[in-house]
């Protein structure tokens, strides 16, 4: 068989393919899937570029010039405003992290082992050299990429990704100066702990805290047990300084038998990590098994319980514990069964849509959407599934408040998200 789905069968599991992160189309799954009922927007697009460069044609041969992108938008019609969503950049191959520059270009990074800069026109620049060699197969490759806190003045770029090693692969972060073309002075700053076979659940994002210190979200492998155990860094989200120190006051440091650099434990594969605005606290998303994603508030030294209890089951259909029965374990803030595949998330604090203000915005896989969540402080009050006909792979909030998303795909694009204009 094929493995074309997110949530692939047990088969699938046992050869070793696992989560919404497999990529490549999807046929079944938790989700309506507008691709097999309708065309994707992506093929609208197309069908807007072949229209776009017959207006091009023919404005040339009226003397005029016309760039051929606009004819690529599209509105898309939501709960609390219309949106407008165009194509930013094309021919990207798994793009998975982006930062904004304060100049309003991007970086990019594409799964394979490429960082870019996506010019204000959506034009792409070589791969730039200095990127750390990275583990490609599975889940793995050259994941996020942030900012330092300091960029204006130092010019850090920090990136995730899975590394190569004695015992297998594990998730890495390292740091550089973005200078023309390249990055400079990279060094390696966190390795997770130890390595091991198997291209799944690396986890991972980025995210500075309003203090300074760095938060980086590890999955645990698929390796189930050491997501319990304080010895590894399998199944953890880890706090360090921005340049790798770790913390005196982390939750575990000083203690025997644990790593310092533990902030919270008994996690599965955490891929969306943002700071919520008006507390400053760490909010995360991770993977479920066979349902049961979840969105965490992540604190200091708490335990969220995988592979002990999930509100998914096993991909064999066998059960696992639901976390209410388990009072010592931190329980996800909202859960999903069947899954819709999160991978990055953003609080949206801009003005510009809408009765979107403050809410948690998550990318979705296997559910092909960006799902909208309204919250009244940590509990959630509504949810809003916005069918994209696209894996989304990431969600970002751009100049002027508008969302950048970025389609996971072997030919995958940037799209911007604001409102439409009547
Ligand atoms: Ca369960």
């Amino acid at each position: 068989m094929t493995y074309r789905s997110d949530r692939p069968s047990f088969s699938a599991q046992a050869i070793g393919f696992a989560e919404g992160d497999v990529p490549g189309n999807t046929t079944f799954g938790e989700m309506p899937v507008a691709r097999s009922h309708s065309p994707s927007l992506r093929r609208i697009a197309k069908r807007g570029n072949r229209l776009a460069l017959k207006v091009a044609v023919s404005a040339v041969a009226g003397s005029l010039l016309t760039v051929p992108v606009a004819a690529t938008e599209r509105t898309v019609a939501t709960q609390a405003v219309e949106l407008k969503l165009e194509t930013v950049a094309r021919g990207l191959v798994h793009p998975w992290g982006l930062a904004i520059l304060p100049d309003g270009r991007m970086l990019v990074t594409e799964r394979p082992g490429r960082l870019r800069v996506v010019g204000a026109d959506g034009s792409l620049s070589a791969p730039l050299a200095g990127v750390p060699a990275v583990f490609a197969e599975g889940q793995g490759g050259l994941l996020d990429v942030a900012l330092g806190p300091d960029f204006a003045a130092g010019r850090d770029v920090y990136l995730c990704y899975a590394e190569a090693g004695k015992g297998g692969a594990g998730t890495a972060v390292a740091r550089g100066r973005l200078a023309d073309g390249r990055l400079d002075d990279v060094h390696v700053i966190f390795r997770q702990q130890p390595k091991v076979s198997g291209g799944n659940h690396f986890g991972c994002r980025l995210v500075f805290a309003p203090d300074g210190h760095l938060f980086v979200t590890l999955g645990e492998r698929f390796k189930f047990d050491p997501a319990q155990d304080l010895a590894s860094h399998l199944g953890k989200v880890v706090r360090i300084h921005a340049d790798g120190r770790v913390p005196t006051d982390n939750p575990f440091a000083g203690r025997a038998g644990a790593l310092p650099e533990i902030w919270s434990f008994g996690h599965r594969n955490v891929q969306g990590a943002a700071i919520d605005p008006r507390t400053g606290a760490l909010w995360t998303a991770e993977f479920g098994p066979m349902g049961g994603d979840e969105v965490n508030v992540t604190e200091a030294g708490k335990n969220y319980g995988w592979p002990l209890v999930s509100w998914g089951s096993h991909y064999s259909g066998r059960e696992i514990p639901d976390p209410s029965t388990r009072g010592d374990f931190t329980d996800a803030i909202h859960h999903w069964t069947p899954a819709v595949s999160p991978s990055g998330i953003a609080f949206y604090t801009g003005e510009a849509l809408p009765g979107w203000h403050g809410n948690l915005l998550l990318a979705g896989l296997s559910s092909q959407s960006l799902i909208r969540l309204s919250l009244d402080g940590t509990r959630v009050t509504a949810e809003e599934r916005i069918a994209l006909g696209e894996r989304i792979r990431h969600v970002r909030q751009g100049p002027g408040g508008a969302i950048y998303l970025l389609i996971d795909s072997p030919d995958g694009e940037i799209w911007r998200l604001s409102p439409a204009r009547k």
